[in-house]
């Protein structure tokens, strides 16, 4: 057995006996009670499911395995001379658990690099698809077209022992994290630069390959896709995608199906989309106005019509957040580092002024912060990447690496089936003895 799983069959097995015994014991123990308004309100705050792998809090933000966003900017192995984290090795911390050394990072990229052949028939069911598909449907066609080298569905048809389920995931975890960034080249190169294709250089990483095979070759971009992969990788279990992978998943379906049905949620302007919709909005807003830069009374009164006309301020707001996401300031101070005077990146950071004190003003919006997807098209536009409608997919191939991370977790503990009870509102009135 290769390295990596052998360490996590060590990690990951104990604490599934772990678990069956604490059930066992406090099986019966009430946890939380759940309000009239959770019920309509999409269930949030519900404490319903495990995910290991990384926890939100509403004021810090997110900690994958207990670390912050910026302690894993120092913590976590760079490239060589590189300063932000190898993805490889947050994904290494959501499985095993532990930081990663140098070596187990470079193990993963190499590991990656043997699993990263992407079959032809999977280009060739894209290349059946209209060029104008959007690049999120293409995605998860191109998931859904690889799900022929499944294994765990190859074994689960031989007569796998329940015990083996994990082992079968996590090889097609690993060999779909792998695939993924090509598949993601493919679409954009196929749609954008006239099918001129770029085959993955085995000398690179697995975010710096993204780059090179999106076509963007210089230090810098790389750079930035280290840091986007890593931020955008997991945020722990409820939100629509990972909660979707995991629901999916939670039937038996291979990784394959559960992480091309996240990617389905990830396409929602709620959840992901929001990533192209801030960019989108944000160029209407400048040919409206009639100027790349406009001023904070300007974009004031955009708001404010945005908001009239029935739309919500994509970027801002989160369903459990209730500060500025670590995510939005992690790529502010990579933009502070990096670029200067950019009309767009400052209009990003005149925004930030302007919206909160707007939103808070509504007395309805929960959270008046910018969530991660109110800074990224900014920086992606900077390097050249100015093919909005593009930018959930890469979003999407980062979501891969806690999204497996996930499912092998899964897998290991043996969850069960999910299957949450759904009421009525007549039941409901009879409960809280409203007539
Ligand atoms: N602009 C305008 N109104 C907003 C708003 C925003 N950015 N965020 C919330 N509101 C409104 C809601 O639409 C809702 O209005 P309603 O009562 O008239 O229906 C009200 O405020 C209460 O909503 P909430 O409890 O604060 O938010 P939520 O948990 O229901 O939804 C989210 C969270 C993210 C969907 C919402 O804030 C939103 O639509 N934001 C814009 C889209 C976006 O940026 N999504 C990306 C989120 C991060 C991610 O998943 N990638």
């Amino acid at each position: 057995m290769e390295k990596l799983k052998e360490k996590f069959a060590e990690k990951a097995l104990p604490v599934a006996v772990e678990m069956k015994q604490f059930l066992k014991e406090h099986g019966d123990k009430v946890v939380s009670e759940v309000s009239v308004a959770q019920v309509f309100g999409g269930m949030k705050g519900v404490p319903s499911m495990i995910t290991e792998t990384s926890k939100l809090d509403p004021d810090e933000g997110i900690r994958f395995r207990g670390y912050s966003i910026p302690e894993l900017r120092e913590k976590l192995p760079k490239a060589l001379g590189g300063f932000e984290p190898l993805p490889e090795g947050i994904f290494y911390l959501m499985l095993i658990g532990d930081l990663p050394s140098e070596n187990d990072v470079l193990d993963l990229t190499a590991d990656w690099g043997r699993r990263a052949i992407v079959p032809k028939h999977v280009f060739n069911v894209l290349d059946a698809l209209p060029p104008h598909s959007h690049p999120m449907t293409q995605f998860s066609i191109g998931i859904m077209a690889l799900r022929t080298e499944s294994i765990f569905r190859e074994e689960y048809h031989k007569g796998m022992h329940k015990q083996d389920y994990w082992s079968a995931t996590y090889e097609d975890a690993m060999n779909l994290i792998a695939r993924v960034p090509r598949i993601a080249a493919y679409i954009y190169r196929r749609m954008y630069r006239a099918d001129d294709h770029i085959e993955p250089d085995p000398k690179l990483d697995w975010a710096a390959n993204l780059a090179h095979m999106l076509g963007f070759d210089s230090d810098e971009f790389k750079r930035l896709m280290r840091l986007y992969m890593t931020i955008h990788s997991d945020h722990e279990g409820g939100n629509v995608s990972a909660h979707t992978n995991h629901l999916v998943g939670s039937a038996l379906s291979d990784p394959y199906l559960s992480f091309s049905a996240a990617m389905n949620g990830l396409a929602g302007p709620l959840h992901g989309l929001a990533n192209q919709e801030v960019i989108r909005w944000i160029f209407a807003m400048q040919e409206e106005l009639g100027t790349p830069r406009p001023t904070k009374d300007q974009i004031n009164e955009y708001v404010n019509k945005t908001i009239s006309e029935g739309k919500v301020i994509p970027g801002y707001g989160h369903p459990v957040l209730r500060k500025t996401d670590p995510r939005y300031s992690a790529q502010k101070e990579f933009a502070e580092r990096y670029i200067q005077n950019d009309e767009l990146i400052d209009t990003v950071h005149n925004i930030y002024e302007v919206v909160p004190p707007i939103l808070k003003s509504l007395g309805k919006v929960k959270n008046p912060w910018p969530n991660v997807d109110a800074h990224s098209g900014a920086l992606l536009i900077n390097y050249g990447l100015t093919e909005y409608d593009f930018y959930t997919v890469l979003f999407g191939v980062s979501r891969a690496l806690g999204c497996m991370a996930q499912l092998v977790w899964d897998r290991a503990l043996g969850s069960p089936i999910e299957r949450p009870g759904s009421t009525t509102l007549e039941i409901l009135k009879k409960k809280v003895g409203a007539d």
